[in-house]
């Protein structure tokens, strides 16, 4: 691995202050206000965190140290006792909460329900029962293979409440997929429902999870749940399958939620990494509930009268830390939707947000890039003016795509909050707090209060100003990850050690590449395997894709090294075009010229390649490994498992 020594390529100095209005009714108001919490935090994080688990979370226990460092393990809030579902729940129904909504569903059909506090807790708590009389006990793993429905978000809360950790596999994952995680974590039941709605079509969870588990594929899986979601046919396994709807009849709506040890599991979150297998990210209950509960208040600055909407799928450590845990730990209403843009309802996500006046929009730039692709005109036909504050998160946002979403869809009166952060950091790491730190587009700005965040070498020494280096985190913070699941090795080889120790010393490797510039605001390139070195110069593939998508008849880019005898690496660009456009080599000479123009000759693409689509994860990712293989000209080995559509793939190769 080489440093990436990228120069200020990307030129963005707009700077976008809140308004006045924001900021004074924000939870944290000024510049000054986060510096002086920022140093706080910074000269006692013990203490930071300390204050804040006990005024804003409560406790069965409190505890009696509150981080043991054994680098690089960390223990926060030890010996604590604590419950996250209570602090998602109980505690909100002795308040006037008890009847707020807190869950607003919208159906993919068009149905809907609302859950009000009283009503959460009614259904968690069955829910954890009828968990409890098939033999699930405290410490006990339970799959978690679901649509977004709410009864997703209810069994992620019962698990919780009786101590059994949970691991959600998104439902877009195959049966084998499915299959390698309930192993790895051993889980005793799955819950999952006949099926669910995406992209108006059915995806047959029930019959997904019958072949994850036929001739004993997952021998440690007693049981399997089953929520009727789209009614239509399973066969449902005598002595192993149960539907909930039955079990319910019946069952008690009283069911404690169990104290638990700060530090017990609660969940694991499997993540592909380079290489390998997925690993699976251990959180544990205490720190972990405190750092999304302070993340969810002071980033999408809530009041108790929002209307909150993240649009991630639970089965991602989004939906995780920014549907579920962060938000209701916090009394806030969050909306889950089952449903996706897509060509027969381009407009689906602003209905949404016209119908229950949404305040605080959380997606990712894939899907704003989307949306640029469909046209002006559909967010423009509907009443967004609900809306306060917007929010990405997945990868690197593009200017112009900030652009577009700062100017349509905010009306230029919503702070966006570009948050980084990863599955193994648990909530967001680097973001703006929206009514202190103005935003610059495509910059995720500044470290949350807590997290001493760096740009450093290989050697851990800090790279100077606008050069290219590796984001780290040089202390331990409340939600890191504790482990890989069964494999602390690998835990200790992926993130601990690329760069050694020294004076006690530890560095987090996040796995990015990252710039400070002179005001402190980090830019994230992008992966480090993302970087590509052109003559020595390394360049972020995000800056480059990021001059192409600027050209008017760019839809989406992905920009790879190709390895190359004479300079190193050669760029290409994998490239789809706006509807009106068709490859031509005019075309193709005035995109290199343009990102010549966009950045310098240094960062000329060799090679243009359009395509239909790209390439992506289910999660939205493009996958980068794919595309340098087939720019390569070799044959793409590995694991292909993530990719959304595998004819993507397919049609690439033939057009090589
Ligand atoms: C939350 C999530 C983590 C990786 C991370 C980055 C990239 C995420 C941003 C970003 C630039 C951002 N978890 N990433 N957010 N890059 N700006 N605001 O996405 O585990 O699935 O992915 O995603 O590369 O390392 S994740």
């Amino acid at each position: 691995m080489t440093v990436p020594t990228i120069e200020s390529i990307l030129h963005e100095n707009r700077l976008f202050h809140p308004t006045a209005e924001f900021a004074q009714q924000a939870q944290i108001k000024s510049l000054q206000d986060y510096e002086q919490l920022y140093e706080r935090a910074k000269a006692n994080p013990e203490a930071f965190w300390a204050e804040l688990a006990e005024q804003e979370l409560h406790w069965f226990q409190k505890w009696d140290k509150v981080l043991d460092w054994q680098p690089p393990f960390a223990k926060w809030f030890v010996d604590g006792k604590i419950n996250i579902s209570y602090n998602c729940i109980d505690r909100h129904l002795t308040t006037w909460r008890r009847n707020k909504a807190a869950l607003i569903w919208e159906g993919e059909p068009g149905d809907s329900r609302t859950l009000t506090y009283a009503q959460l807790h009614r259904e968690v708590c069955q829910f954890a029962n009828v968990l409890k009389q098939l033999g699930v006990q405290k410490g006990d793993v339970v799959g978690i293979y679901m649509p977004m429905i709410p009864e997703a978000a209810i069994a992620m809360l019962a698990c919780a409440r009786i101590g059994a950790p949970h691991t959600v596999v998104f439902g877009g994952f195959s049966a084998e997929a499915l299959r390698d995680r309930l192993n790895d974590g051993q889980a005793k039941l799955v819950v999952t429902a006949d099926g669910g709605w995406r992209k108006d079509a059915i995806v047959p969870l029930k019959d997904q999870v019958d072949k994850a588990l036929e001739d004993n594929g997952a021998p440690t899986v007693e049981n399997v749940l089953v929520v009727q979601r789209t009614q239509q046919r399973v066969s449902m396994e005598p002595g192993r399958d149960h539907w909930w709807h039955d079990l319910r009849q019946g069952i008690s709506s009283d069911c404690p939620a169990e104290p638990m040890d700060s530090e017990d599991m609660l969940f694991i979150l499997y993540t592909s990494g380079s290489t390998g297998k997925p690993k699976g990210v251990v959180h544990t209950t205490g720190g972990y509930n405190l750092y999304t509960h302070m993340t969810t208040k002071w980033i999408f600055d809530l009041r108790d009268t929002d209307v909150y909407w993240c649009t991630a799928d639970v089965g991602w450590i989004t939906g995780h830390s920014y549907i579920v845990y962060g938000p209701l730990s916090n009394g806030a209403t969050t909306l889950m939707y089952e449903g996706a843009p897509r060509a027969s309802n381009p407009g689906c996500f602003w209905d949404v947000i016209e119908k229950y006046g949404v305040n605080i929009f959380y997606t990712a730039p894939t899907a704003i890039r989307a949306f640029i692709k469909m046209g002006e005109h559909h967010p423009r036909s509907r009443d967004l003016s609900s809306l306060r504050l917007l929010g990405t998160v997945g990868e690197p946002i593009n200017p112009e795509a900030w652009m577009w979403y700062y100017r349509v869809i905010g009306g230029e009166r919503c702070p966006i909050v570009d948050t980084w952060w990863q599955t193994e950091t648990g909530g967001i790491m680097i973001t703006p707090l929206p009514g202190a730190i103005p935003t610059k587009p495509g910059s995720a700005t500044r470290p949350f209060p807590g997290i001493l965040a760096d740009v450093v070498d290989l050697e851990g020494n800090p790279v100077p100003d606008n050069e290219g280096g590796y984001l780290v985190v040089r202390y331990p913070w409340p939600s890191m990850m504790r482990t890989v699941y069964g494999d602390d090795d690998r835990f200790r080889r992926t993130y601990w050690e690329h760069i050694p120790p020294r004076d006690g010393q530890y560095f987090y490797f996040a796995g990015d590449g990252a710039r400070r510039d002179e005001d402190g605001y980090f830019w994230v390139m992008g992966r480090v395997d993302d970087v590509i070195s052109v003559s020595g110069h390394r360049l972020g593939t995000m800056e480059i894709e990021s001059a192409l998508v600027s050209h008017p008849a760019v839809a989406e880019a992905a920009v790879v090294g190709k390895p190359d005898e004479l300079r190193g690496e050669e760029i290409v660009a994998f490239v789809t075009l706006e509807g009106h456009y068709t490859p031509s080599e005019e075309l193709d000479k005035a995109l290199k010229q343009h990102v010549v123009q966009e950045i310098g000759a240094l960062a000329r693409p060799g090679q243009i390649r359009f395509s239909d689509a790209l390439p992506k994860t289910r999660s939205g990712k493009i996958m980068r490994r794919l595309l340098r293989s087939l720019a390569a000209g070799q044959d793409v080995v590995g694991d292909t498992s993530t990719l959304e559509d595998r004819s993507v793939l397919d049609k690439l190769r033939e057009e090589a």
